[in-house]
């Protein structure tokens, strides 16, 4: 830390990616089909058709990539391992190119004093594995641990941070109840068992890799969401709690006080979510970990809405700014969903491990792409993120979403969110602005906020 700036001189500010996003690739090197390719060749689900069968080509432009990781002053980079790439069948041995590809990868990224952070699950399940149940049938959970091990035994001596999956809320019930992510599931039921199954492979998948490489670190990376009630009104409390239940505490509340929150074990009575509990989860979920990964999107005011089956409740239009995508600029809840983690939670190592924004930008006449409000944006965060420091949150780095314009999942192509702007046509990759600015703020080590 020094006098100008809260962040520890070790701060670790990154980037981060996930691999159906950025690689393309889908039919090569042996890789299997994942329900994110079916999902996005099926008519009607995803913007304009999109698929990210081609997405960045990142698989092989990734040298490219890492030297604008590099100039960017990187000192971590989080990526995703592709289960369908590395297992093509969803079990049995690795695909070993796959294995070369990742290894060439993570080698690299340390050749260049970049520190690798890898997530095993960003959201490509093997297609296979959907076909036989997918995450709503319990075996998934035990497959998914197979994959963490063969993966860490393979990969581990070249990456000591893990992440067994990402974002467990989203694919539980955008993917299995709402119907917008891959499978394309809407059953609650499929959803919460959804919930309780990623939960349970989190905690297999954590004690295969420590069993794989005892001196691994893992984490996870939870979705945050700040949820304020919409008035003082006893119904719309009620229903941010809900709200904050749901999207929140099904979550943190298994991994670290190892039990689902009561009053949504109440909400969900009658949907036999929780019959799919066995003696022993909780303490497998609730195994010690070594660092908290929060990526932080949203917040929502939340009112009272009988006419929502799900939890009762309706998120309020945003007060404030918005991004392309709709999503508020709220600033101050990064740092309140800091502090509640750190005062609610835990005092572990935590990294915010996605935030960013998708903005219209476009090449200029002279080849610039000024992203004046991703600058804005992340400006607003970071200092979020050191006020939190200075609040005693024990926050070590932060990873912005997303190194590269990418498919945004049901988006397609249309919301670009990356510190590097990729024309997907030609595949020329140009640096915004944000991203020569990112680079003078971590060269200061988060001193120097300036714009110019
Ligand atoms: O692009 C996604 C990412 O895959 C998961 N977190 C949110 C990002 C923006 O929507």
């Amino acid at each position: 830390m020094t006098d100008a700036s809260p962040f520890p001189e070790d701060f670790l500010w990154g980037a981060s990616t996930a691999a159906y996003q950025i690689e393309g690739a889908a039919d090569e090197g042996g890789r299997g089909p994942s329900i994110w390719d079916t999902f996005a060749a099926a008519p009607g689900r995803t913007r304009d058709g999109d698929t990210g069968a081609v997405a960045c080509d990142h698989y092989h432009r990734w040298r490219e990539d890492f030297d604008l990781a590099e100039r960017l002053g990187l000192r971590a980079y989080r990526m995703s391992v592709s289960w369908a790439r590395l297992q093509p069948d969803g079990r049995g041995e690795l695909n070993p190119e796959a294995v070369a590809f990742y290894r060439e990868l993570l080698g690299d990224l340390r050749s260049r004093g970049i520190t690798p952070l890898v997530t095993l699950y960003h959201w490509d399940l093997p297609q296979v594995l959907d076909d036989e149940g997918g995450w709503p049938e319990r075996r998934t959970a035990h497959r998914f641990a197979d994959y963490a091990a063969r993966t860490a035994a393979a990969l581990g001596d070249l990456a000591e941070d893990w992440i067994p999956i990402n974002e467990a809320w989203c694919i539980a019930f955008l993917g299995h109840y709402e119907g917008v992510h891959a499978p394309g599931r809407r059953d609650l039921t499929q959803a919460l068992r959804t919930v309780h199954h990623l939960n349970l492979a989190h905690g297999l998948a954590a004690a295969a890799i420590r069993d794989r490489r005892p001196s691994a670190r893992i984490g996870t990376a939870v979705i945050l969401t700040d949820i304020e009630p919409a008035s003082d009104r006893p119904e719309d409390q009620a229903a941010a709690m809900l709200a904050d239940g749901a999207g929140n505490r099904m979550f943190l509340d298994p991994l670290f006080k190892g039990a689902y929150p009561e009053d949504m074990r109440w909400h969900y009575r009658g949907s036999g979510a929780f019959d799919a509990i066995e003696p022993g989860d909780m303490d497998t979920i609730a195994a010690p970990l070594d660092f908290v990964g929060v990526n932080h999107y949203h917040r929502f005011r939340i009112a009272a809405d009988e006419s929502d089956p799900h939890l009762g409740t309706r998120a309020l239009e945003p007060e404030g700014p918005v991004t392309d995508f709709g999503w508020e600029i709220h600033p101050a809840s990064l740092r309140r969903v800091l502090e509640r983690l750190s005062a609610d939670y835990t005092d572990l190592p935590v990294y915010v491990t996605e935030s960013g924004a998708c903005f219209d930008d476009a090449v200029g006449p002279g080849g610039e792409v000024d992203d004046a409000d991703r600058i804005e944006y992340l400006d607003g965060y970071f200092r979020a993120a050191g006020e939190a420091i200075e609040k005693g949150v024990n926050l070590r780095g932060y990873f912005v979403w997303s190194l590269l314009d990418n498919f945004e999942w049901a988006e397609g192509y249309s919301k670009r969110f990356g510190l590097v702007h990729v024309d997907y046509d030609s595949q020329r990759r140009t640096p915004k602005r944000s991203a020569d600015w990112y680079r003078r703020v971590i060269a200061s080590g988060g001193a120097n906020l300036d714009w110019n």
